[in-house]
């Protein structure tokens, strides 16, 4: 399998995030995507390949020109302000304060951000736009006929909506992939979201449409994060219901649950005609992972890449989640390994 790849991730690097109460070192770093493509390397996956530029019509296919525009220029606008660290908000649109569009880049931030977990900082829209890049370089060689092809994301992009950011995400990459492949012809595409976290972006991206259907498997929103999208009895609206699908699954989950689920979701997605598949593959479910709490172990990875295969349908991996940094080039190359066998 080829994976698509650039260097420009390192260009995101926060220094902390708020988690809990406390500011705490960034989990999303750029040694994620190192690992990554060294085991990438390591194994002879197959060629890695730079991602191409495809500018910002793809982009806005799915995202609101105002989220883009903030994107492009939030760094610019805090530094104007002389602050040098990096750009996080802290005060939010909540139902009873109203939703106007602040002249203050404070009132932008919470206008735009789901969090305070997704900092911005001088070359976070070049990071954001070549992670982009990347998935719509690995989109084009799927369309034009390779079984597979693996976009090393990096920053993820499930929790980004059409027009909000957060989660660590800016931009959603698998729901941008999965409009280049209507635009080109795809009459039904299906995304599966196997990261621990809900893929409440992708969710709320496609959720009043039925050529995108939204699987996710995640940790249970009563108890983790996102916490207000995520639930089983949300199943798409208007031409769009019965066109999204949650598995929310309790801290603690192991492969003989979670395997259960997947199993579902599978047979769902054979069934609902798709020309192409999007995998937002998070390994965040890995049970070392330090900031989630399932319990899949590192074989467990090539069972789950093995049952994507049998959904049998031209797949396109996307980069999410997945913070046990040092296992994580292990787990991410064993689904692709395990799809190939
Ligand atoms: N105590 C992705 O995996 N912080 N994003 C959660 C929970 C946000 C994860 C804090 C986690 C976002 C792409
Ligand atoms: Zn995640």
């Amino acid at each position: 399998m080829r994976t698509v790849f650039s260097e420009d991730h390192r260009l995101q690097d926060g220094r902390s995030e708020l988690i809990e109460g406390q500011f705490v070192p960034v989990n999303e770093m750029p040694r994620r995507a190192e690992i990554v493509i060294d085991r990438v390397r390591a194994t002879k996956l197959g060629e890695v390949l730079p991602a191409r530029d495809f500018g910002l019509d793809p982009i806005l296919r799915v995202h609101d020109r105002g989220l883009v525009g903030f994107l492009q220029s939030a760094w610019d606008e805090w530094a104007a302000t002389g602050r040098t660290f990096d750009a996080l908000p802290h005060v939010w649109p909540v139902p009873g304060l109203g939703r106007r569009l602040s002249d203050s880049i404070d009132g932008r931030l919470g206008y735009y951000a789901i969090d305070a977990g997704t900092p911005i900082m001088s070359g976070t829209w070049k990071a954001v736009q070549a992670s982009a890049n990347v998935a719509l370089t690995a989109q084009k060689l799927v369309a034009t006929g390779e079984r597979a092809v693996f976009a090393l994301c990096r920053p993820p992009g499930h929790h980004a909506g059409s027009d909000f950011y957060g989660g660590y995400c800016f931009l959603n990459n698998a729901g941008i992939a999965a409009q280049a492949f209507l635009d080109q012809g795809a009459r039904r595409v299906a995304i599966l979201d196997v990261d621990y976290h809900h893929g409440n972006g992708t969710q709320q991206m496609f959720y009043g449409r039925s050529d995108v259907l939204t699987v996710s498997l995640h940790a249970d929103p009563r108890q983790e994060f996102p916490y207000f999208l995520g639930y089983a009895d949300e199943i798409g609206e208007g031409a769009g219901e019965g066109y999204h699908q949650n598995f929310p699954l309790p801290w603690g989950t192991d492969w003989r649950s979670y395997s259960e689920a997947l199993e579902l979701a599978g047979k769902r997605i054979q069934q609902c005609g798709a020309d192409a598949l999007v995998i937002s593959l998070g390994l965040d479910t890995f049970e070392e992972d330090p900031i989630s709490r399932f319990k899949l172990r590192h074989d467990d990875y090539f069972r789950l890449g093995e049952r994507i295969a049998w959904m049998d349908l031209p797949t396109l991996f996307i980069m999410e989640g997945g913070y046990a940094v040092e296992a994580l080039g292990v787990n991410t190359v064993n689904v692709l390994m395990g799809f190939e066998q």
